[in-house]
């Protein structure tokens, strides 16, 4: 069986591809990936994949490799918030027009498509709320990164009905562990940690994430693809809702630092409040549970992998504090803690 892995040399999809290689040997892989800054091929390093550079939105390539493989798992995507913010075009010609694109090759080849979302598409929650996000959640996205996974949602949900392609969809929380852009919170934390600089806490930094291991996660698409029903969406979520201050706290610890050595500052723009899954679908109807429960030593793990792996990150490290100290300043402590 050959998987075309759109997106695989970003985080979740080179994670998606070393899991396979560990699990399912026999699988044949092909990576699509327009390595763009948020990717590193080195992430695929040892995993003996065919690694093709290109657009998404590029029909006649799309075509192509679509039309020489057995299934499609679709994480290529813009998937930073707060690049959203600054400039939403991209995000729009990755996730939208991407999607429709890839719709329009498994269509014509009659090939099965899984399509990775988030669970941001549902909007946020109170602090207070009882509620988690389940499958009939109303779509309320908040930001234009969200507004385009929704979309590209929509899009494949109207592809299986209107056209019956096959196709499964999942929404998940948000992910943590080795090859992570450094401009994502947990990476950016530990990692000025080891530069010697403050954690940066948005706002109060009470706003709640629901983590789960990727491991975790590409453990769950694998399950839905094998097991899923088509035209379905599966959430998926491993419990581990944590404020990022705590989050914060944990990763000070853990690198011998005063757990309270964070500084606030400017807060994002719209920023969501609570995201939290209930994945009692996946769970009951497909029987997935997830291997890392204990969030504190996942994050020991992910942080000893940062520790070791200064070459991988190094790199990007610099550019990216650059962008964010143009747009966030430190804000008075008494006015936040
Ligand atoms: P990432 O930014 O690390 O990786 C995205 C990859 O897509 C990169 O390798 C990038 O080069 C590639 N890409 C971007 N635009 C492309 C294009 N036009 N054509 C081809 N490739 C392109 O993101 P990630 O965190 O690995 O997210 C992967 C997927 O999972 C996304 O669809 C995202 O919405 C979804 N997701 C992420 C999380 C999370 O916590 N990170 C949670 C739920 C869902
Ligand atoms: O420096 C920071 N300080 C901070 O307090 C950064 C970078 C973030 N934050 C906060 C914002 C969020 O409340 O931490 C939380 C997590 O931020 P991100 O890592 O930017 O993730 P989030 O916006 O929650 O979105 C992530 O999860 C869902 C992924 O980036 C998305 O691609 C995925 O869909």
């Amino acid at each position: 069986m050959r998987v075309l892995v759109t997106g695989g040399a970003g985080f979740i999809g080179a994670n998606f591809v070393h899991w396979t290689r560990r699990h399912k040997p026999d699988v044949e892989i092909t990576v699509l990936d327009a390595l763009t800054y948020a990717s590193d091929g080195s992430s695929l390093d040892g995993a003996d994949v065919e690694l093709v550079k290109g657009d998404v939105a590029d029909a006649a390539l799309v075509d192509r490799l679509v039309g020489a493989s057995d299934l499609v798992v679709h994480f290529a995507a813009e998937t930073h918030n707060d690049n959203s913010l600054a400039d939403p075009s991209p995000f729009l010609q990755a996730n939208v027009v991407g999607t429709f694109v890839l719709l329009e090759a498994v269509r014509k080849h009659g090939v099965p498509l899984h399509h990775v979302s988030t669970d941001e598409v549902y909007g946020d929650l109170e602090l207070d709320d009882p509620a988690r996000f389940t499958e009939d959640s109303p779509y309320d996205p908040s930001s234009p990164y969200s507004a385009t996974k929704a979309a590209s949602d929509l899009l494949v949900r109207a592809w299986v009905r209107s056209f019956g392609i096959t196709a499964t969809l999942s929404n998940c929380s948000n992910n943590y562990g080795p090859y992570q852009h450094v401009e994502k919170f947990i990476p950016r934390q530990i990692t000025n940690v080891l530069d010697g600089s403050a954690p940066k806490l948005y706002g109060d930094g009470l706003n709640v994430r629901d983590w789960i291991h990727v491991d975790d996660h590409n453990s769950a698409v694998w399950t839905i693809v094998e097991k899923g029903r088509s035209g379905e969406t599966y959430l998926i979520g491993a419990d581990g809702e944590e404020t990022n201050k705590t989050v914060v706290q944990a990763i000070l610890r853990a690198l011998g630092q005063g757990e309270n050595a964070y500084e606030h500052v400017t807060d994002r723009a719209g920023h969501d409040r609570r995201y939290a899954i209930d994945s009692s679908k996946l769970r009951t109807e497909l029987g997935w549970t997830p291997a890392y429960v204990d969030f504190a030593s996942g994050l020991r793990a992910t942080i000893d992998w940062y520790r070791e792996n200064e070459a991988w990150w190094r790199p990007q490290k610099a550019a990216t504090e650059q962008k964010y100290a143009a747009t966030q300043t430190v804000l008075d402590p008494a006015a936040t803690d």
